[in-house]
């Protein structure tokens, strides 16, 4: 990206810093606040032309959070908190980028933040006990620590099909979107994928084109979000309330206050488990469905009373049975992560939308005029991929990091990720990442999880700093004992039951191993904390 498109300045990449940051999001962001704070020397590098991350690239029509804009905030400013406006209950991509932008201006960040400007390598030097980073643009970077804050659904991926260059019409990624508007009118649309990017845009585009076919592999569970504007009086109540909101929100399973369940789905009557269900399902929330009983995510039978409500729910809105009937996901409910949609099942009532089951009929191939599955081929004008990501570790293992001994994160996890607590491994010493694998991340509201790292690393930089400590580094066996915990605790509930990213499922050749931790952000902060207050047990300093 050409200097005059971005955001910077002219380019003065200082030579040497004491931290050099990878990504301009919202970890990015509230990272370099903190160590101004500090006193620290930081250096931000940002592939996009703009601050925001995920809410930068993924600009497809119907991007929105899918957590609550007044919970999807930063905390660490009482003034932030009380001067922003928003204005849905579930903003927009663009509402999100303009905060993000907001944010950027109001603490003065855009000044450390190189954009356009991709890190490609980061190679620790034991003798001085650096980092150096390069870009693509040339620079060379010195830094005693360095931070991944790369986001963990920001390295996307195509369908492996054969042919994906030969389409002569328009091709878009849903995480690549481009920056001018895109008007499918009058179009032959194809949409490959149904999870939460494709739910999204689904509807939107299915209001624009003459005609959408979407295929999908594996159907979504997708909850209604019942997005609505806020009313003056909900948003002047949570600014009331926001220390104790926020208190809450730390100490949560997902970073989102929710009333405990004291039942089991099982010991319940039908009547009262479906009134439970059909609340839920009204009340337009990601998570209100899944902790409505103690043993949802736990349990296969009584997650199959979940799985089976929502079957009736497609069965209900969906007229064609056979549609509803393709729609309905036979994996357990929750364990791959669910959807929260505007009209999703109702779009394929209309008539302008199809739906290929590739469970049937598989894609062969992408042709010069289309689609070609085991049926036939379908003609388009433009190709939509709402195919996801190389979630989690995707954007750590493509820059080549090398640790001690020249040794490559890449290889030192073929087998899997391996960290302690999901912000370091052992091997890379003074390396973080912002809700890495083996954190709550994208279990939980990603803003919780964010700002719960950022201050714990900001906290352990000036921990080593106060101490004359000059490096930090996980001990192997702490690092094998979370491991193994996070093993044990993802393997008490379902979700390794489902080909979800969760596991490294949907690339080929990725290791099946649940990546995030489960345990709830709450107990996982605690942890964190005690780790902290034991002069950062289970890490040598030196
Ligand atoms: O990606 P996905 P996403 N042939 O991986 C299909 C967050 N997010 O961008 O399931 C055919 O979920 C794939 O099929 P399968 C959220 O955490 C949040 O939608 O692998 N199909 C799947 O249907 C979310 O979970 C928000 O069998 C292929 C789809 O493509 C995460 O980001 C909005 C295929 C990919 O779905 C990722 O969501 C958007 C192939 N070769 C995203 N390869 C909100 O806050 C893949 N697929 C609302």
């Amino acid at each position: 990206v050409p200097d005059e498109e971005t955001q910077s300045g002219p380019r003065a990449v200082p030579g040497t810093v004491d931290v050099a940051v990878v990504g301009a999001g919202f970890s990015g962001m509230y990272l370099l606040h903190r160590l101004r704070e500090m006193n620290l020397s930081a250096v931000v590098f940002e592939a996009g032309a703009d601050v925001g991350g995920t809410w930068y690239w993924n600009r497809y029509p119907g991007a929105r959070v899918d957590v609550e804009s007044l919970a999807y905030s930063f905390s660490f400013s009482e003034e932030l908190e009380q001067e922003y406006e928003w204005e849905e209950r579930y903003p927009t991509q663009p509402e999100i980028l303009r905060y993000a932008r907001h944010v950027a201006d109001r603490f003065d960040l855009r000044r450390d933040i190189f954009f356009g400007t991709r890190v490609t390598a980061a190679a620790y030097d034991e003798r001085d006990a650096t980092w150096l980073v390069r870009t693509d643009r040339g620079d060379a970077v010195t830094a005693r620590f360095l931070v991944m804050a790369t986001g963990c659904l920001s390295f996307s991926k195509l369908p492996e099909v054969p042919g994906l260059d030969r389409f002569r019409g328009a091709t878009f990624h849903t995480a690549h979107w481009p920056q001018e508007d895109v008007d499918f009118g009058g179009m032959r649309v194809g949409v490959i994928g149904t999870g939460s990017s494709g739910v999204q845009s689904i509807p939107v585009i299915a209001g624009q084109a003459a005609d959408l076919t979407v295929f999908q592999r594996t159907p979504a569970y997708s909850l209604p979000a019942r997005n609505r504007r806020l009313r003056p009086d909900e948003i002047a109540g949570m600014k009331a309330g926001y220390r104790a909101f926020r208190k809450a929100q730390r100490e949560s399973g997902f970073g989102v206050p929710t009333v405990p369940a004291t039942k089991s789905a099982l010991e319940v009557s039908d009547e009262e488990r479906d009134a439970a269900f059909e609340a839920a399902w009204e009340s337009g929330s990601l998570v209100n469905l899944l902790t409505a009983y103690t043993d949802l995510a736990v349990d296969l039978e009584a997650n199959d009373t979940a799985k089976r409500f929502v079957h009736r729910k497609i069965h209900q809105i969906v007229k064609d049975p056979r549609t509803a009937e393709d729609l309905c996901p036979e994996y357990p409910f929750g364990t791959k992560r669910p959807c929260l949609d505007t009209d999703y099942y109702e779009t394929y009532n209309r008539d302008n939308v199809h739906l290929v089951n590739l469970r049937r009929t598989p894609i062969v191939e992408i042709t010069e005029g289309g689609v070609r599955t085991s049926a036939g081929e379908y003609a388009f004008d433009a190709i939509v991929y709402a195919t996801g990501f190389d979630a989690m570790t995707g954007a750590l293992t493509n820059v080549d990091i090398r640790g001690r001994g020249g040794v490559s994160l890449k290889e030192t996890w073929s087998a899997g990720p391996r960290t302690y607590l999901g912000i370091s491994s052992a091997g890379f010493p003074n390396m973080f990442m912002i809700t890495g694998p083996g954190s709550p991340s994208v279990l939980s509201n990603m803003v919780v999880s964010i700002e719960q790292h950022v201050d714990w690393v900001a906290d352990a930089i000036g921990h080593l700093d106060r101490h004359g400590i000059a490096t930090i580094e996980p001990e192997p066996q702490a690092q094998d004992a979370w491991v193994d915990h996070v093993n044990l605790i993802g393997s008490f509930t379902l979700y390794p039951k489902a080909n979800s990213w969760y596991m490294g499922a949907n690339v080929p050749g990725k290791p099946r191993v649940f990546m995030p931790y489960a345990g709830g952000v709450g107990e996982y902060r605690k942890k964190c904390d005690e780790v902290a207050a034991r002069g950062y047990e289970g890490f040598s300093l030196s």
